[in-house]
């Protein structure tokens, strides 16, 4: 078969082929796509908001990321055993010319393989794809039309506790940089990881001595809306959840706790989002949050919902469902979540890794082969390169540092990261004002203020208000 598009004619191997805006829809659990040019790039797409997303060269193929223990965390652990290059959802070819060609999947559960002069999608599911040739950015736009949207108001512009306190959150911490954030134009003050008793068990801890639906109350009565994040599907072994239900928890064949990852210190382990009992206690958990007052909740480590891959997303899927319809109008920021199969039902879509105080970790990003550490060259490339799901979702870059304090950033490498917040709008800070020198928090007030106007140049340069930002250099 051959799809016929106006700069040249896509051979092709699939079951049905019908035409769409900007491309043609396929049907069949494994279709081919052959590239009518030379490959130099294939576009690898990460499974979930921290897993790569980029353009790779395919020729070269992958090293492997160390160590084993953060896979579960860092991509659909498929994807990073598989020798060759591999993508989730989605995979286009690049040559020498503008064009791209770009295999995408409109249903959960699927992945796309490079090989020489072709891109083979694979289905779980359903087998239903599209095929766009042209234009990078048309192609990618043509697709995400395809894709569930949902798409509110404007974004918001959030205070988030996490990238300047970490865990070591308080009431009387949090209280005072309430006070400091008096007369910006903020509009979500978010609590984030430190407030919990254990992942878990969603209590206050006692470094929140009056409770979290106390710190609620003070929020609002700031003329904020409360935020709260939650990792609703992930356990460890401190939490008092494995030892009452040992059933709970997602299993593998052979019936050992499946890995989740490596974090905080310890391993990580994930619920059976499948397990109606547990749908039952995540629901719970979202009333709960709803009921102390938090209208903004940020779910994170979602992936470990869907483990242990591709297999996963249907699941993952019907229990976001479930928490969407718990929620109601809720914001819900999605963090850690499987991209495709969170379209439709977040508010907002975390799309890189988290940014840090610092460019890059080499030890992690070149030695250890992970592109998924914290820093903000590795935040910075994947999230440029989900942007076509502006479409779809407010798209959160992750948080702006304005502050030289405590930071080895420059400050060429902070507008980088400013200009791609106003680029997606959604613009977010964690630097408390008392650690701002004068002309930082002028900077931070005019961020939140101003929304200047954005043009795309190409697939890396911008001008945002008078100035151009050209990121290509950077990946
Ligand atoms: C709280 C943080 C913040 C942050 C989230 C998430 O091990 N890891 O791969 C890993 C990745 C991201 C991460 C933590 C661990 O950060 O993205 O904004 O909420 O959790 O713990």
């Amino acid at each position: 078969m051959k799809a016929p598009f106006p700069q040249a004619e896509i051979p092709l191997k699939a079951e049905g082929l019908e035409p769409v805006p900007g491309g043609y829809l396929l049907r069949g659990l494994e279709v081919l796509a052959f590239a009518p040019f030379e490959e130099t790039q294939f576009f690898r797409h990460g499974w979930q908001s921290w897993s790569l997303a980029a353009w790779v060269d395919p020729k070269t193929p992958p090293k492997p990321l160390l160590p084993e223990a953060r896979r579960p965390q860092a991509d659909d652990p498929f994807l990073l055993e598989y020798p060759g290059w591999a993508g989730s959802g989605l995979g286009a070819l690049k040559g020498e010319g503008e064009e791209v060609l770009l295999l995408g999947s409109l249903a959960p559960g699927a992945r796309v393989f490079y090989g020489e002069g072709l891109l083979r999608g694979q289905a779980l599911g359903e087998g239903q794809w599209f095929l766009g040739y042209g234009p990078e950015e048309e192609v990618f736009r043509s697709y995400a039309r395809l894709l569930p949207r949902r798409l509110g108001g404007p974004p918001p512009r959030v205070w988030c506790s996490w990238y300047s306190f970490y865990r070591d959150i308080s009431e009387a911490r949090l209280l005072e940089v309430l006070e400091e954030l008096k007369g910006l134009p903020l509009e979500v003050f978010q609590v984030d990881d430190g407030w919990q008793k254990a992942l878990g068990d969603w209590e206050a801890n006692e470094r929140f001595p009056r409770g979290m639906a106390y710190l609620a109350q003070a929020i609002r009565a700031a003329g904020l809306r409360p935020g709260l994040w939650l990792a609703p599907f992930l356990v460890t072994e401190e939490a008092p959840l494995l030892r009452d239900h040992p059933d709970w928890v997602l299993r593998d064949p052979e019936g050992r706790p499946l890995p989740a990852g490596f974090n905080w210190g310890q391993p990580l382990y994930a619920l059976d989002a499948g397990h109606p009992e547990v749908l039952d206690w995540v629901e719970g958990l979202i009333r709960k949050a709803l009921a102390w007052g938090y209208g903004y909740l940020k779910l994170d480590f979602l992936y470990a919902a869907a483990l242990p891959g591709a297999k996963g997303e249907e699941r993952y899927r019907k229990a976001l469902e479930r928490i969407r319809r718990a929620a109601g109008e809720a914001y819900l920021l999605l963090s850690g979540a499987p991209i495709l199969p969170s379209l439709g039902l977040a508010d907002g879509l975390r799309v890189g890794p988290d940014v840090a105080p610092y460019w890059d970790n080499e030890d992690r990003s070149f030695w250890l082969a992970d592109p998924t550490g914290p820093g903000l060259k590795n935040a910075l490339r994947t999230s440029l390169h989900r942007l076509w799901l502006m479409e779809n979702v407010h798209v959160d870059p992750d948080v702006v540092y304005f502050r030289s304090r405590f930071s080895l950033l420059f400050p060429e490498e902070m507008r980088l990261q400013e200009a791609l917040a106003q680029i997606t709008g959604f613009k977010a800070t964690s630097d408390p004002p008392s650690w701002l020198t004068p002309e930082e928090a002028l900077r931070l007030r005019r961020f939140l203020e101003e929304t200047p106007p954005i043009e795309r140049l190409g697939p890396y340069r911008f001008r945002v208000g008078e100035e151009t930002l050209d990121y290509a250099p950077l990946l």
